[in-house]
C-alpha cells in the first residue's frame, strides 16, 4: 500500500475513535452509569507522536514510538473543559503524563500535541505516574504524583527494587510547571493528595505511608498530615483516617483516589482497596465520608466496594484492577467518575453528589464477620417483608 493511502486510513481510524460518541449504560443497582466505551486509550494518543510521517524517512510508515497503554488520569474541570491529566505509558514502560481534554466529559476526549515536560527534582526519577490534581484555595493547581526511582541499597543483581516517593508540582496552565522538592517522608509513599482547603491554616496532604515498595508493612492505611509549606513539604505526624482491616476489600493496601469532594455533609472520598488472592492482587473502589470541619474524622463508611472490574474491565497489564485518581463534580452536582481497568484505559461513570451521599449513609456497615453481613440482611428482609405490595 502506498504511504499516502496508509497515512489516510490511520489518520480516517484515529478521527473515527477520537471523535465516537459514547453511550450511557445504567445498572440496576443506580448508583452511578457506566458508558459503553473507554474514553481514552493508548490509540486516542495522536498519530504525530507514534510515527514519523516523513515518506523520505519513513517510507515503510512504521511506528517509532509505541505507547502501551493509557490509564490512572488525574481530572479536573478548567476553562469550562473535562481535563484528564493521563498517565501515558509507551513500550518502554516509561510512563509521563499528557492532558486529553472533552467538550462533555464522557467522549470526544483529545490529546493536546505534546505531552508535560516536568522538571526534575533530584536524582532524575526513573518513572512518575497516577497524578492527582488539586485546584488549591492558594490559587495554584498542584499536581501530586509517584516517583519512582531504583533502591539504592538494593543487593547486587536485584533489577526490580524502588522506592517511592510522592513528587510535588504547580502550575496555572498545566503547559508550564514549578517543580518544588519531593515529599519529606520517612516511608515510601504512593497516593499522595493534596485536600484544596487550608486547614488550621496549613496545607493537608493524605498520605499512604509504606514499608516497602509494593507491600504497606505497618503502614495501617491512608493517613492525614499537615504541612506548613508544599515547598518544603515534610511528613511529621500522620495520623490514619481509613485503615486496612482483615477479611475486607482493603486488608492488604488501600490509597486515598482524587481529593474529595466538599458536600453540605461531609467530604466525599473515593479510594481503591487491595487484597490478595490466587490470581494475584484484586484492586477495588471504594467511598467514604468524612467530617466537615475535621476531614480527618470519618464519618460514614459503607461495606465492600462501590465499583468492582467488569467485563473487558477485568483484562489488561495488570488484570482485575480499577484505580481512580480522578473525579469532577459539576455545578448541578453531577460527578464524573474516571477510572483506569487494569492499567491498560480509562472509563467514565457518571453519578451524582445526592446518590453518593445517600449510599455512604444509607448502606449498611461491614460487620467485619459473617454473622453480622447475616443480621444486616435478616433486618433489611423484615423491613420488606412488613411493606405491602405497593411497598408502602
Ligand atoms: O497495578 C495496580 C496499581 O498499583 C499501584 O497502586 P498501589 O500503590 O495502591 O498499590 C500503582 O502502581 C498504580 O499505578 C497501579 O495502577
Amino acid at each position: 500500500m502506498l504511504f499516502a493511502e496508509r497515512l489516510k486510513k490511520l489518520n480516517e481510524k484515529h478521527n473515527e475513535l477520537v471523535s465516537r460518541k459514547n453511550v450511557p449504560v445504567e445498572c440496576d443497582h443506580n448508583l452511578f452509569i457506566r458508558y459503553a466505551y473507554p474514553v481514552v486509550t493508548a490509540d486516542h494518543t495522536p498519530l504525530v507522536w507514534r510515527y514519523d510521517l516523513n515518506p523520505e524517512t519513513n517510507p515503510h510508515l512504521l511506528q517509532r514510538f509505541g505507547i502501551n497503554a493509557a490509564f490512572n488520569a488525574g481530572a479536573i474541570k478548567w476553562n469550562g473543559k473535562y481535563i484528564l491529566m493521563v498517565r501515558v505509558e509507551g513500550y518502554d514502560r516509561k510512563s509521563f503524563f499528557a492532558v486529553a481534554e472533552s467538550p462533555n466529559g464522557t467522549d470526544n476526549f483529545i490529546f493536546w500535541n505534546r505531552p508535560v515536560t516536568m522538571p526534575e527534582w533530584g536524582e532524575p526519577a526513573t518513572n512518575i505516574y497516577d497524578m492527582r490534581l488539586t485546584a488549591h484555595q492558594d490559587g495554584w493547581i498542584y499536581g501530586i504524583f509517584c516517583v519512582e526511582r531504583k533502591d539504592p541499597e538494593a543487593p547486587a543483581g536485584d533489577l526490580s527494587s524502588a522506592v517511592a516517593s510522592a513528587g510535588i508540582a504547580r502550575t496555572k496552565d498545566f503547559v508550564k510547571w514549578e517543580r518544588l522538592p519531593d515529599l519529606d517522608s520517612k516511608s515510601h509513599q504512593r497516593n499522595v493528595v493534596l485536600h484544596p482547603e487550608f486547614v488550621q491554616g496549613k496545607y493537608a496532604l493524605y498520605t499512604r505511608p509504606q514499608d516497602g515498595f509494593i507491600d504497606a508493612g505497618n503502614g495501617g492505611g491512608i493517613c492525614w498530615t499537615l504541612v506548613d509549606d508544599m515547598a518544603n513539604a515534610r511528613v511529621t505526624e500522620e495520623l490514619l483516617v481509613n485503615k486496612r482491616y482483615y477479611h475486607t476489600i482493603k486488608e492488604m493496601k488501600n490509597g486515598e483516589g482524587p481529593h474529595p469532594i466538599k458536600t453540605k455533609k461531609g467530604w466525599l472520598h473515593l479510594a481503591h482497596g487491595v487484597r490478595g488472592c490466587a490470581a494475584g492482587l484484586r484492586y477495588v473502589l471504594y467511598l467514604y465520608l468524612t467530617d466537615l470541619e475535621e476531614p480527618w474524622k470519618v464519618i460514614a463508611e459503607p461495606s465492600g466496594y462501590f465499583m468492582a472490574p467488569q467485563g473487558e474491565e477485568r483484562l489488561g497489564d495488570v488484570s482485575n484492577v480499577l484505580f481512580s485518581n480522578g473525579w469532577i463534580c459539576d455545578e448541578d452536582g453531577k460527578v464524573y467518575i474516571y477510572y483506569a481497568s487494569s492499567d491498560t484505559r480509562m472509563h467514565v461513570a457518571v453519578s451524582s453528589v445526592e446518590k453518593l451521599l445517600d449510599y455512604c449513609f444509607n448502606t449498611p456497615q461491614d460487620g467485619l464477620t459473617t454473622g453480622n453481613s447475616v443480621k444486616t440482611l435478616n433486618l433489611i428482609i423484615d423491613k420488606n417483608l412488613t411493606l405491602n405490595s405497593n411497598g408502602q
